[in-house]
């Protein structure tokens, strides 16, 4: 019997017009960074729940009005950084002149997570990299790690992001199979696929996404490539499955100079992908394909 284990509670915190709003929506709830232009601030903080695989996760998106945050900081702490599982503290790289407030506010809300949720990871987003001129990234990337050390000695992961390509959901992904991976079933699905790829070498790589796009499995040398073209097959899906309503299972394939990618639908919700290389024929390749998403269909 399984028990459901309580929601993970993650933190997009940051201040105003950095991102944590357009993040959000654009990676769990599938809207087009276009959609996101006109956010309104977001008022106090709005609490949303997501599950995937055998984990829910509460995400709250707190408010960046200084106002809000000095709440967040004073009297509410307890409330909001509790329990809490993943804090992302979002700043915009392309607004120089908010910097050092971030960093003081970010330096508070470290202070406090350690206080209450002692465990919890922290990721520093630097965000909206592609206001950035290409030459200046890499510079400025450095020198806001070198800023954002938090004042007592805690591990920080910093990102570099953007909605407007694939960073965003690289970044969030990682996040999500840290988070998934504590729950039984998610650690038994990556082990069948790490066994399957190592008695598989024909196979380079085998990744699930969500319907959002995420990355929640990722195994074998070459699974990261995975990303784009698995992005790309869940923006036309839609349209390709009203075109072809009768068909039962939905499967297809996609060639390179070098590779070789296959994507089926899993669960109404997952999207079960391959990446091999052209060596090996492409029949091979689907029958692995089919034997895998048996094995892990029957263990989600
Ligand atoms: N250029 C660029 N703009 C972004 C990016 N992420 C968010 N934005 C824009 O930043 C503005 C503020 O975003 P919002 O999500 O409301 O920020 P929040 O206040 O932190 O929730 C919106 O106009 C977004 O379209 C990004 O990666 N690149
Ligand atoms: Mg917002």
């Amino acid at each position: 019997m399984s028990i459901t284990p309580p929601a993970q509670k993650v933190l997009f915190m940051g201040l105003g017009a950095s991102g944590k709003s357009s993040i959000r929506s654009v990676v769990f709830e599938g809207k087009s960074p276009e959609d996101v232009k006109d956010y309104s601030a977001t008022i106090n903080y709005t609490r949303s729940t997501k599950s995937i695989v055998d984990s829910a996760f509460q995400i709250f998106d707190c408010g960046g009005q200084e106002s809000f945050i000095s709440v967040f900081i004073g009297e509410q702490a307890e409330f909001i950084f509790s329990d809490v599982t993943i804090l992302v503290w979002v700043v915009d790289v392309s607004n120089f002149d908010q910097v050092s407030t971030s960093k003081f506010y970010f330096d508070h809300a470290v202070k406090r997570l350690a206080e209450f949720s002692s465990g919890a990871l922290i990721f520093c987003l630097f965000h909206k990299l592609d206001l950035l001129l290409p030459d200046m990234r890499e510079q400025v990337i450095e020198t806001m790690k070198q800023y954002f050390v938090p004042i007592k000695d805690i591990e920080i992961h910093y990102r570099a992001t953007s909605i407007f390509d694939q960073s965003i959901y690289l970044t969030i992904g990682e996040m999500i199979q840290k988070l998934i991976l504590q729950g039984t079933k998610a650690k038994t699905v990556s082990e069948a696929i790490q066994e399957f790829i190592q008695q598989h070498t024909e196979l380079s790589g085998i990744a699930i996404y969500t319907d959002d796009g995420l990355p929640v499995f990722e195994e074998g040398e070459l699974a990261e490539r995975i990303i784009l073209p698995a992005n790309l097959w869940l923006t036309n899906y839609d349209r390709i499955k009203d075109a072809f309503e009768t068909m039962s299972t939905f499967k297809t394939t996609l060639e390179t100079d070098d590779y070789m990618f296959v994507f089926q639908r899993i669960k109404d919700e997952l999207l079960l992908t391959g990446i091999a290389k052209k060596v090996a024929p492409l029949q091979y390749v689907l029958v692995k394909m089919e034997q895998i998403a048996t094995i892990v269909s029957d263990l989600l």
